[in-house]
C-alpha cells in the first residue's frame, strides 16, 4: 500500500510534538485488514497488547489532546503557549509519547470526580473527532471501529495526571452500554479487576497502544480500577462505548 509518511525530524521531537498539538502536521495512509485475534484474560477481557503503532498513537493522542485543551480557559491555553516559548530551540531527542504532554500543572486536572472514584484527571465525551485538521486519523478511527461489537457508539476520552487514578468501580451499565472498549496512551498503568467474593485480583498492564475490550462477566460482575503510581507520566484513555438503548 502506498504511504505517505511526513515523519518529525529528530532532535526536536518534543517541541514539535506539543506544537503539533496546535498545528498537527503527521500524515500516514495505515493499512485496514483484519485485526489480529485478541489475548483472553480473567472474566473474558480481550486484549491486544500492540494494537496501535507508535505513529497512530501519536495521531491519536494529539487529536485527543487537541480537544481537551481547547475546551479549556483562555488562561491555560496561554500558560502553555507560553511555555512552548521558553522551551530551547533544541531539545534531547527522543521519541517517548510523554514529550505531548505539557507538565501536569498546565492543565485543568480536577481533584477529583463527582463520584469520588476518578482524581487527577480531565475528560470530556467526544462530539467528533477532528479528523480534518488530522490528517491520517481517519484510518486510526477505522481501525478501531473494526474491533467495536456494535457500531452504535460514543467516545469519552480521559487524561489522568502523572499523580492520577481510579478506584475500583463497576460501571453503571444502564448508562454506558454492554461493552467498553479503551486505548491506553502515554504512560504504561495497571488495570486490576477485582472479581466477586473471595476470589483475589488479578492486574493487566496496559502499554501505550494497547486495546481491551470489557463485556459479559467481567462488566458486570467485576470492579476494575487504575492503580496509582508513585513515579510515572500522564496517561491518556480513549474510552469507546455502546451507547445504551432508548427504549
Ligand atoms: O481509563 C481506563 O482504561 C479505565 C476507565 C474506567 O475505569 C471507566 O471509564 O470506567
Amino acid at each position: 500500500m502506498a504511504r505517505n509518511i511526513t515523519r518529525l525530524t529528530a532532535g526536536s521531537v518534543s517541541r514539535k510534538c506539543l506544537r503539533t498539538t496546535t498545528l498537527p502536521r503527521i500524515r500516514r495512509a495505515y493499512s485496514s485488514g483484519r485485526p489480529s485475534p485478541p489475548e483472553e484474560h480473567v472474566g473474558g477481557i480481550k486484549f491486544w497488547p500492540a494494537y496501535l503503532q507508535p505513529e497512530e498513537q501519536r495521531l491519536l493522542l494529539q487529536a485527543s489532546l487537541h480537544k481537551l485543551d481547547n475546551a479549556e480557559s483562555i488562561r491555560s491555553r496561554k500558560k502553555r503557549r507560553a511555555y512552548l516559548k521558553s522551551l530551547p530551540s533544541k531539545v534531547a531527542e527522543s521519541d517517548s509519547l510523554q514529550n505531548c504532554f505539557f507538565p501536569d500543572d498546565y492543565y485543568e486536572f480536577q481533584e477529583g470526580h463527582y463520584d469520588g472514584v476518578i482524581h487527577g484527571y480531565r475528560e470530556m465525551h467526544l462530539a467528533s473527532w477532528p479528523e480534518e485538521q488530522f490528517e491520517g486519523l481517519s484510518n486510526v478511527i477505522k481501525r478501531l471501529r473494526t474491533l467495536c461489537p456494535s457500531q452504535n457508539i460514543q467516545t469519552h476520552l480521559l487524561h489522568l495526571a502523572a499523580r492520577g487514578y481510579i478506584l475500583p468501580h463497576i460501571d453503571n451499565v444502564n448508562s454506558s452500554g454492554n461493552w467498553i472498549l479503551g486505548v491506553s496512551l502515554g504512560n504504561e498503568r495497571v488495570l486490576q479487576l477485582d472479581p466477586p467474593g473471595d476470589a483475589s485480583s488479578v492486574q493487566l498492564s496496559l502499554p501505550s497502544g494497547s486495546v481491551y475490550i470489557q463485556s459479559g462477566d467481567v462488566r458486570y460482575t467485576y470492579k476494575h480500577s487504575i492503580i496509582q503510581k508513585a513515579e510515572g507520566g500522564q496517561r491518556l484513555s480513549v474510552l469507546i462505548r455502546d451507547s445504551p438503548t432508548v427504549l
